[in-house]
């Protein structure tokens, strides 16, 4: 039988199978292998024996939380305290692109501005949706859920920006508190917190604070294709760095205001980042 693990404590391993959950532990042969498994990797598992027999391909795996198989991740924006830092929305990009994760923006805190901020920043999050990016405005309930169904989920932003508060509308039985700075975000609390899968609106939504380490992975090739627009203008270099070289396609494009000045800068400052390992 095959399912996806919800839960993980200690060496007990809880795999949900449509809407059965079935407490499994691991057979020895994994103590040999150096492949464990983390919270949202299908599995094949013996469901007499309760046992897990084997782990299915996956398509990520993330080290801190320690989970596998992420479909979307919510990328909780906020537009007003905590203001919207450019540089963090486009890492978290370029981090959900690098594993193949679905980032979806969602904007938050906008009934705090005044109608030419809000403009503003609308015109901001435009960009971002030409780009091709999803782009949901937090009091779009329906398009939100819409997302959910059948998928694995994260919501991930900074502390402040409204995720507890949202999943509350989504889910008004839950009740998270909301307005406190979590305390779970100090460090070395959430490592040995349990990874837990819960089921959301036909999907599940993988319950932890955060993605801490936000050091990017990757060559620079895969940076450079992880800024999308990049792609719609080739520059004359196959392996134009877009930094020093005269004739860059992507430079001329931030010039003419094609390309976000702020996406670029992006760019350079995680190049600096990737270049340094
Ligand atoms: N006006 C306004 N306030 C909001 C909005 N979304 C969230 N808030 C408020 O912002 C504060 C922080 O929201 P939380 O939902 O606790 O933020 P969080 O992202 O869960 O933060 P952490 O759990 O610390 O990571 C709360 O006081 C919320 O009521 C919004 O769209 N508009
Ligand atoms: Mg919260
Ligand atoms: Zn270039």
């Amino acid at each position: 039988m095959q399912g996806q693990i919800v839960k993980i404590e200690s060496s007990l391993y809880t795999v949900e199978n449509h809407n059965d959950r079935i407490p499994c532990v691991l057979r020895g042969k994994f103590r040999k292998q150096h492949i464990l498994p983390r919270v949202g990797d299908y599995v094949v598992f013996d469901e007499k024996q309760q046992v897990i027999e084997e782990i299915l391909p996956r398509k990520n795996a993330f080290l801190r939380p320690f989970v596998a198989n992420i479909d979307i991740a919510f990328i909780v924006t906020s537009v007003h305290i905590p203001n919207l830092v450019p540089t963090l929305l486009d890492k978290l990009l370029v981090l959900m692109e690098l594993n193949q994760v679905k980032p979806i923006i969602c904007v938050t805190k906008m009934d705090l501005l005044n109608e030419k901020e809000q403009n503003e920043k609308k015109k901001f999050f435009s960009y971002y949706a030409s780009c091709g990016y999803e782009v949901i405005y937090n009091y779009e309930l329906k398009k939100i859920k819409q997302q959910l169904e059948g998928n694995t989920c994260v919501f991930v932003g900074q502390t402040g920006a409204g995720k507890s508060t949202l999943l509350n509308h989504l889910e008004p039985n839950w009740h998270l508190k909301t307005g406190e700075v979590s305390k779970s975000l100090g460090r070395g609390r959430h490592t040995t917190r349990t990874v837990e899968l819960l089921s959301l609106l036909g999907g599940k939504l993988l319950d932890t604070p955060g993605f801490s380490s936000l050091e990017l992975t990757g060559s620079e090739e895969e940076l450079k294709n992880a800024f999308i627009e990049f792609r719609k203008y080739p520059c004359p270099f196959k392996d134009c760095t877009h930094t020093k070289e005269k004739e860059c396609s992507i430079k001329e494009q931030v010039e003419k205001g094609n390309i976000l000045k702020s996406r670029y800068e992006s760019y350079l400052q995680f190049r600096f980042e990737v270049m340094k390992k």
